[in-house]
């Protein structure tokens, strides 16, 4: 029955998007880079990829494959600028940044917010088109923020790349940065290997403050990837206390102070901590 009722609801999003499209609403920038093709109805459906089927199961509270929220929620973002088009390992397709001023800008919502149940995991897949970034922040312009939610005085989580070359000595380091609304130091995880241009990563960032224990009195942060756990650390580290803030959720960039030049595909939203299976079971099924 659930499956029935999600599959139902990502019908109507992908009708609502037809009816956009036809209505000349939608703009080309969305059209071209939506991943479901414009067919009839029942076989619209049927073209949702093994890989989006599989996300489906596991009840995002938002899921994007390009800018429309494929579980029906209606919760779209909007691009700035015009995005390319990149290829997925399973054929599926991508938003593709230019690394300068383009970017998806989804609305602020409470789902986006770890404080509605404790936890969130985000994921998504990202495709880095240059391991130097021309348009980054942080000392020497070290990094790019390509995925986040954040905003003075409300900060809330940030995905980070360094390029290769920067003066912290974090060649091309891939993380996650949990904050406390007034920003400051976050609690933070990573993944540090060699990257190569061109190349898909999968990457998942959970937050939790309801799992807790000794190490991890307030929770947690978790980075995975390619369904592997990487690295995890105690939000009582930075003394770091979730918040809501009404900052949108931004994909290539968080607050504008840098853009991801690159591919961002198939970024999901749970309002729980995804397990390490399923995470693996994404992550293959794209891949194998
Ligand atoms: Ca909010």
């Amino acid at each position: 029955m659930a499956l029935r009722w999600t599959v139902g609801r990502a019908l109507s999003a992908v009708s609502a998007l037809a009816v956009a499209v036809s209505m000349g609403v939608a703009d080309s920038v969305t059209t071209a880079a939506e991943s479901l093709p414009e067919t009839t109805p029942a076989t619209r459906i049927a073209t949702l990829s093994r890989y989006d089927r599989t996300v489906l199961q596991d009840t995002p509270a938002g899921y994007w494959a390009s800018s429309v929220d494929v579980t029906g929620r209606g919760r779209n973002g909007t691009f700035t600028g015009t995005p390319g088009v990149a290829v997925m390992p399973n054929g599926d397709r991508a938003p593709r940044y230019d690394g300068v001023k383009q970017y998806l800008t989804i609305p602020d919502a409470r789902d986006w917010s770890v404080t509605r149940t404790g936890a969130l995991t985000v994921e998504a897949w990202l495709r880095p088109d240059t391991l130097q970034f021309p348009h980054g922040e942080g000392l020497g312009d070290g990094y790019v923020h390509w995925l986040g939610k954040g905003a003075p005085q409300n900060q809330e989580y940030v995905a980070r790349m360094y390029s290769l070359h920067n003066p912290d000595n974090r060649p091309n380091r891939i993380s996650g940065y949990a904050f406390n609304l007034s920003g400051g130091e976050g609690a933070g995880s990573y993944f540090q290997d060699v990257v190569r241009v061109g190349q898909w990563i999968h990457y998942a960032l959970v937050i939790n403050t309801r799992n807790v224990d000794p190490k991890n009195p307030t929770g947690y942060v978790k980075v995975y990837k390619n369904g592997r756990l990487r690295d995890q650390d105690a939000l009582v580290d930075y003394a770091v206390v979730p918040g809501d803030g009404t900052a949108p959720l931004r994909v290539a960039t968080r607050d504008l102070g840098s853009f991801f030049k690159g591919a961002v595909g198939k970024v999901a939203i749970y309002d729980r901590e995804l397990t390490a299976d399923r995470l693996l079971r994404h992550y293959r099924t794209m891949v194998e």
